[in-house]
């Protein structure tokens, strides 16, 4: 096998470079390749300075995550840097795209940097739940100092070329497009240059004030997570007066750590199960794509208004639908009103804001959207309201657009048998607010043609989502499992537990919120059936009541007016009576029985989705709920946490609470097998 590291002379540099498609990731055939150009240079007295640069879109993105888990093969990409760094010549990185992680590392052990402008570099380790493992927790800080470091290690999110020369770590930017010839030129400069500048060689002064305040800022952020911690401390202690030695030591036995813990295993499995699931296996190879240039949106409010922004950001004009001016102007006043806010926090310039809303146009009239390659349809969730308006729709859709409903559970093939083009029918279920949250539920119906699903699929990313294929069932999949839990939350509170004690477990567990705090959000009276005399549940109750969740200051909890939640003697009353109707027996419910009660039920509602193909893959169930629900990340998502409790153990929490097992959930966890 051809090596992805092949070596130019010109004059007296050596360009080391490396084509390993798609991102140049450093597997054991570069590190070896890296590690014999570099020796072949140092062996050579014809040879004054050497750059190293990547062919394709980026630079060195980070060692090859498929290779974790796996028996190293060749020099560790630690040893690599280090005879880069002890090379007795000056080693240039040529940077362009995004030299991240373990390439990062590499920049950081080569004596000089040049970047292209629109590079980046990064450490998002952390994001695997791990830390730059190859020496960038120990030269990091020693070139860019304490508080970059520990912002680019612990969070993990990149800088920009210009912020890295700023902070020293890049020492001069290339033209866009010369970076080749500009490196090569920026080698033969410092060709013969003494002394060699070494990263590790450098000491950085302790600033601990520094870690204190990024401690302190980041504490909410970072609850839960064992890698931000780990790079805080390792950042220390390069700052620490520890030699570079002993910080390399350190940062071994904490990355190995991490890499031997749950958390990370949970991290990368999810760095591909997203990538996984923009993939739809049965979709045939070639299949093209039909082009979106305009999308109509049905329905100015909360939901329509977001989904709206979601393409004026990707640049594509939409044509939104109101039925009265009133409602319509609201509608845009609020899209213009959160494109403001966004660019008072420097995510928009004020000229951006104008072309988005300019990409706008508002109508009264159905009739507008003819020239829309793609309707989403975000009206009141009623089946006859959507019938309707896919009958009219059918009549004004030019050819070939594709007719997409924002339902969040009704039936798409209901929808679709009404239209004369069913196979252009699909569903695109963003969660609210669909301009913030990354979750799209694309669902597809018993018809929707292949070329529909993949192009609804391609515009997920470019609007900023991560797309899941869902089939056609009550709820979807993120929904439908959501109401195993709210349901099972239900019956503890009948039994004795409290919705306090319920919502505090599941936030203790990692969630954002729970089920009664989310309640209280979403809005106490979404589904409820507004009649204040028929009291059936709890719920309703408090429905009737008027306890209508954040909105109306009171629901489950009642709110000040930050909004901060405190129990509600009124909610215990209804609870109480309600208890007292039931002749439930009364208990106590410990907080591993409240999770038990509550998680199970999800896993055991993902298999039988599993069961039913309405989700590809289990990794699939996984994305949805780090997205649509926040998930923790460290946990991998419900399949993956079942694993990692045991299938055994879930099934045996299910039979003690009566839950009927989904026949596969039992077959797997008899034959001692994972999701
Ligand atoms: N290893 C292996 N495969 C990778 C990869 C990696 N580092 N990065 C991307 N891929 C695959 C990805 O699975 C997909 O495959 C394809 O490349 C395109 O990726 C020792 C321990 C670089 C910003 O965390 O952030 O270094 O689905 O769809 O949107 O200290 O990929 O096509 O088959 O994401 O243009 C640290 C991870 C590793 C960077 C490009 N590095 N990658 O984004 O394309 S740990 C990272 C990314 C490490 C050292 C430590 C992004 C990207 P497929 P993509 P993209």
């Amino acid at each position: 096998m051809t090596s992805p590291i092949r070596t130019e002379r010109h004059g007296d540099v050596l360009v080391i470079v490396s084509d390993n498609p798609p991102v140049n990731a450093l597997g054991a055939a570069v590190r070896a390749g890296l590690d014999a150009g570099i020796k072949e240079a140092a062996g050579d007295a014809s040879i004054a300075a050497v750059v190293i640069r990547c062919d394709g879109r980026t630079f060195f993105a980070g060692a090859d995550i498929t290779e974790f888990g796996k028996p190293m093969r060749g020099p560790g990409l630690g040893e690599v840097i280090d005879t880069i760094e002890a090379c007795g010549k000056p080693v240039v990185a040529a940077i362009h795209g995004t030299a991240l992680g373990g390439g990062c590392e590499v920049a950081l052990g080569c004596h000089y940097r040049i970047a292209v402008p629109s590079a980046k570099l990064g450490t998002p380790e952390v994001k695997l739940g791990l830390l730059p493992g190859a020496g960038g927790t120990q030269r990091l800080p020693r070139l860019a100092g304490v508080a970059l470091a520990l912002e680019m290690t612990a969070t993990g999110n990149p800088i920009s070329a210009k912020k890295a020369q700023e902070a020293g770590l890049v020492d001069r930017l290339a033209g866009e497009d010369s970076l080749e010839a500009d490196a090569l030129a920026f080698a033969k400069e410092v060709a013969g240059h003494r002394p060699i500048p070494r990263a590790s060689e450098r000491t950085v002064a302790a600033d601990r004030e520094a870690v204190e305040a990024f401690r302190k800022a980041n504490a909410r952020k970072f609850r839960g997570f064992d890698a931000p911690a780990a790079n805080i401390a390792c950042v220390e202690k390069a700052s620490s007066g520890a030699t570079f030695a002993e910080g390399i030591a350190f940062e071994r036995e904490q990355f190995t750590k991490l890499m031997g813990g749950t958390q990370s295993a949970a991290q990368r499995h999810l760095f591909f199960a997203e990538r996984q699931a923009a993939k739809v296996d049965d979709i045939p190879e070639g299949t093209q794509l039909r082009p979106i240039k305009r999308v109509g949106v049905i329905g100015a409010g909360t939901m329509g208004g977001g989904i709206s922004m979601n393409f004026l950001q990707a640049g594509i004009p939409v044509t939104i639908v109101e039925t009265a001016q009133e409602a319509l102007d609201r509608g845009t006043g609020t899209i213009r009103k959160n494109y403001e806010a966004s660019a008072a926090k420097g995510r928009f310039q004020p000229e951006q804001v104008e072309a988005m809303m300019g990409a706008l146009t508002p109508t009264l009239s159905l009739d507008d959207l003819k020239e829309c390659d793609l309707i989403i349809e975000a009206v009141y969730e009623n089946m006859d309201v959507k019938k309707e308006l896919f009958t009219k729709l059918d009549a004004i859709a030019k050819p070939g657009a594709i007719l997409a409903s924002n339902t969040s559970y009704l039936n798409i093939d209901e929808m679709a048998a009404v239209t004369s083009r069913p196979g252009d029918v699909i569903g695109t279920h963003f969660f609210s607010p669909a301009n913030v949250m990354k979750l799209l539920e694309v669902v597809r119906g018993a018809q929707t043609a292949p070329d529909v699903l993949a192009t609804v699929m391609a515009l997920a990313k470019p609007i900023g989502k991560v797309a899941v294929v869902s089939g056609v069932c009550p709820g979807f999949i993120g929904n439908r499992m959501l109401s195993q839990r709210q349901q099972a939350a239900n019956a503890m509170l009948m039994q004795g537990a409290d919705p306090e004690q319920i919502d505090r477990v599941l936030v203790e567990f990692g969630m954002p919120m729970g089920p009664f705090q989310m309640g209280d959000l979403a809005g106490v009276d979404i589904g409820w059936h507004r009649d204040p005399n028929r009291i059936e549940s709890i719920r309703d109750a408090l429905a009737a009541r008027g306890r209508w969740g954040q909105k109306t200051k009171k629901g489950w909890y009642d709110y000040d007016d930050k909004r901060n939640p405190t129990p509600s003697p009124e909610v215990k009353e209804i609870i109480e009576d309600f208890r007292s109707r039931s002749n439930l027996q009364r208990r106590t419910f410990t907080d591993e029985e409240i999770l038990a009660a509550t998680l199970y039920p999800m896993v055991n509602e993902g298999a039988k989705i599993l069961d039913e193909g309405m989700a590809q893959r289990a990794s699939d169930i996984d994305v949805v709920w780090i997205y649509g629900y926040g998930w923790p990340v460290y946990r991998g998502g419900p399949m993956f946490w079942a694993n990692t409790v045991g299938l055994d153990k879930v099934v045996a929490g299910l039979d003690a609470n009566d839950v009927p097992v989904a026949p596969m959930l039992r077959r797997k966890a008899e034959a001692g097998e994972k999701f």
